[in-house]
């Protein structure tokens, strides 16, 4: 049994379509309905509008992500009380229409976070990279976040005004579009004032805070998404760790405990994705796969190689510091124990061949992820071997 081989797929106008993920050697699609606002039900009728679209190419709607989550619900705010009533009846929804698997994060205001991403790799393929300098340089000068300067050491302070001495006004325009604009998937864009007004609202929301509201929001939607059979799998901080002075909760395998014991049931659940929790060293991605292997519903595939100024670029799949082969290893071994597969996607993958010429999503290029798939398929084909 391998783990089901999926990608990610925008929805028609991604430059992907489904039969590349198809010829890939998926037979599942992890798509969203990008076009519903947040917070909004999702009806019947549009998901299953989008479900026979992925089985027009012969392919499964086999995890959902994400459904995104409102910013009042975050906060525990405004209509929160009606966006969790809407949540739940979305889980209904996609229930009805046989969908099982529901991917979602409990990151403030902002999904990833980049600050280049076409990040040229020696063999001239572009990957996505977050420089620390870069984006303390883009707070405290670009943004200008009252305060900002208190989050930092004098140290990064200074090297960030060097990186900002060294960019031209067009590579301070990009930096600024990729850390506002937001990356695919991300359901919101910000203007500087929206930013700023939006980074108000979370002042007195801290760490402590932020659990609480999360825990609450579990404790309503878990009991229903387990009446309905469904698997909830909660996305980490990408990267894991406080940006912009907003509190990340889902960055360690501690959280992930405290999450999971906030509702105990088999509907809670985590994507892991050893991308986001990999950046941080201290994160034991094969242990965790180990100890909290029963909660992963969804697995998200990807390296990112790390340097000592805090810096990372997202790797070859198999290269960079994410130890693959032992990931593989326990999810192959934590399959068998559960004696069922798990959704996979390979998540991102470098924009390589023809993809150069191409405009696809940052990350989610057809030919880089199409080597990042296959180069894992091997891979557990030939653990699997090896131990049975
Ligand atoms: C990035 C993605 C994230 C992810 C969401 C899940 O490539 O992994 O945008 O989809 O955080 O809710």
């Amino acid at each position: 049994m391998l783990m089901e081989q999926t990608m990610r797929w925008f929805g028609t106008n991604d430059a992907v379509n489904l039969w590349h993920i198809r010829q890939a050697g998926c037979t599942g699609v992890v798509t969203a309905l990008h076009h519903i606002p947040v917070g909004d039900i999702w009806s019947i009728e549009e998901i299953n509008k989008r479900k026979a679209e992925v089985e027009s190419a012969g392919l499964t709607w086999t995890v959902i992500e994400s459904l995104p989550v409102h910013e009042d619900i975050k906060k525990q705010s405004g209509d929160y009380l009606k966006y969790i009533d809407n949540y739940k009846q979305s889980l209904r929804n996609v229930s009805a229409s046989g969908l099982r698997v529901v991917t979602y994060n409990f990151m403030p205001i902002l999904d990833w976070m980049r600050t280049d991403i076409l990040y040229e790799m020696p063999d001239k393929s572009k990957a996505l990279r977050f420089e620390k300098s870069a984006f303390i340089a883009f707070d405290l000068f670009l943004l200008k976040r009252p305060d900002a300067e208190k989050d930092y050491s004098a140290e990064e302070i200074e090297r960030a005004k060097q990186r900002l001495a060294s960019m031209s006004e067009k590579e301070k325009e990009i930096l600024y579009r990729n850390a506002l604009l937001g990356l695919p998937g991300s359901e919101e864009r910000f203007t500087e004032e929206q930013i700023l007004n939006a980074l108000k609202t979370y002042e007195h929301i801290d760490a402590k805070k932020l659990k609480e509201h999360l825990f609450y929001f579990l404790q309503q939607i878990v009991p229903v998404a387990e009446e309905l059979g469904l698997k909830m799998a909660i996305h980490p901080d990408d990267p894991p760790y406080p940006i912009l002075g907003l509190p990340r909760i889902v960055s360690t395998e501690q959280d992930a405990y405290e999450l999971l014991n906030a509702a105990p049931s088999p509907a809670n659940g985590l994507c892991f994705c050893t991308g986001s929790y990999g950046v941080r060293e201290d994160n034991d991605l094969t242990g965790m796969v180990n100890r909290l292997g029963e909660h992963i519903h969804f697995i998200h595939l990807r390296s990112t190689k790390r340097d000592e100024h805090g810096n990372f670029y997202e790797a070859d799949h198999l290269t960079g510091d994410v130890d693959m082969y032992g990931v593989v290893k326990e999810l192959v071994l934590l399959m068998k124990k559960r004696g069922e597969s798990i959704p996979m996607r390979p998540d991102h993958g470098h924009q390589m061949l023809d993809d150069l010429d191409k405009n696809s999503y940052p990350g989610y290029s057809a030919i880089g992820r199409l080597r990042g798939i296959a180069e894992l398929r091997g891979l557990e084909l030939g653990i699997q071997k090896n131990l049975s």
